[in-house]
């Protein structure tokens, strides 16, 4: 199989890269870290493709990814939060960023591979999206909406499909310990540290092994949306402001 994934060079990426490469399937690898995308190359010459792109970069992705033909699996991967603080403090910038990465690098992925996919009557998309686009928190703001849209966008797409055999998984993983919270929190290694401390967290293996499952299923089933959470990750009840009345 050729699979195409989003972000892979480090966290859920990489780990899904290493699980198909294991099994042998060909992977077009897309990144901005030239110097990871060289050395998985170097692991697997003859089953990685390195792709250095930006998925922010709508002409780029779409003239490149134009050329190939043949995707059976793609991994909407990529993407990333950026900041704790609440809206009315966060930086425009950041949440540009999140749009740009979260939203409309999956829709260039997408628009440019999915005709090719329903003209050949086969392929999986598998975006990446996250409990934080169901469940609201302090902080979640841009983010949390972005893995919304990917949600209903992962839906849609469904209803849109119907008779194609191409199918459509939104995969909403909760806490997974990657290099997520160190970007979140901009380089701040104590508050990245401390966001999974004394946590049973999930790792990037638990989601590739899961992604890898899903992509062995018969072409008859589809998971539409699959939430998965570490135990020790759960709910809070809700904020009450509280004063006289
Ligand atoms: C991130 C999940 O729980 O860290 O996608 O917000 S969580």
């Amino acid at each position: 199989m050729k699979i195409c994934i989003t972000g892979a060079t480090s966290g859920i990426g990489e780990a899904s890269l290493h699980l198909f490469a294991q099994n042998s399937d060909h992977i077009i690898a897309i990144g901005r870290n030239e110097a990871k995308l060289a050395q998985l190359k170097l692991q697997y010459p003859d089953l990685v493709t390195p792709l250095i792109l930006d998925i922010r970069d709508k002409e780029k992705v779409t003239k490149t990814l134009s050329s190939i033909n043949d995707i059976d699996i793609l991994i909407n991967n990529a993407g990333l939060a950026l900041g704790m603080d609440p809206a009315q403090k966060s930086e425009l910038n950041d949440w540009d960023i999140m749009v740009d990465s979260n939203i409309k690098g999956v829709l260039y992925t997408t628009h440019t591979l999915l005709p090719k996919m329903v003209e050949r009557k086969q392929g999986l998309i598998i975006n990446v999206g996250s409990i934080a686009g169901t469940y609201p928190y302090p902080g979640g703001h841009v983010y949390g909406a972005t893995k919304s849209f990917i949600h209903q966008f992962s839906l849609n797409l469904r209803a849109d499909l119907a008779g194609t055999n191409v199918r459509v998984t939104c995969l909403e993983p909760g806490m997974v310990k990657t290099n997520f919270s160190e970007i979140r929190y901009k380089g701040n290694h104590e508050k990245a540290n401390k966001a999974y401390e004394n946590i049973a967290y999930l790792t990037s293996e638990d989601i590739a092994k899961t992604i890898f499952w899903i992509s062995t299923l018969p072409s008859h089933i589809n998971i539409n949306v699959l939430e998965i959470m570490p135990t020790a990750q759960s709910f809070g009840r809700f904020h009450y402001e509280r004063r006289s009345i």
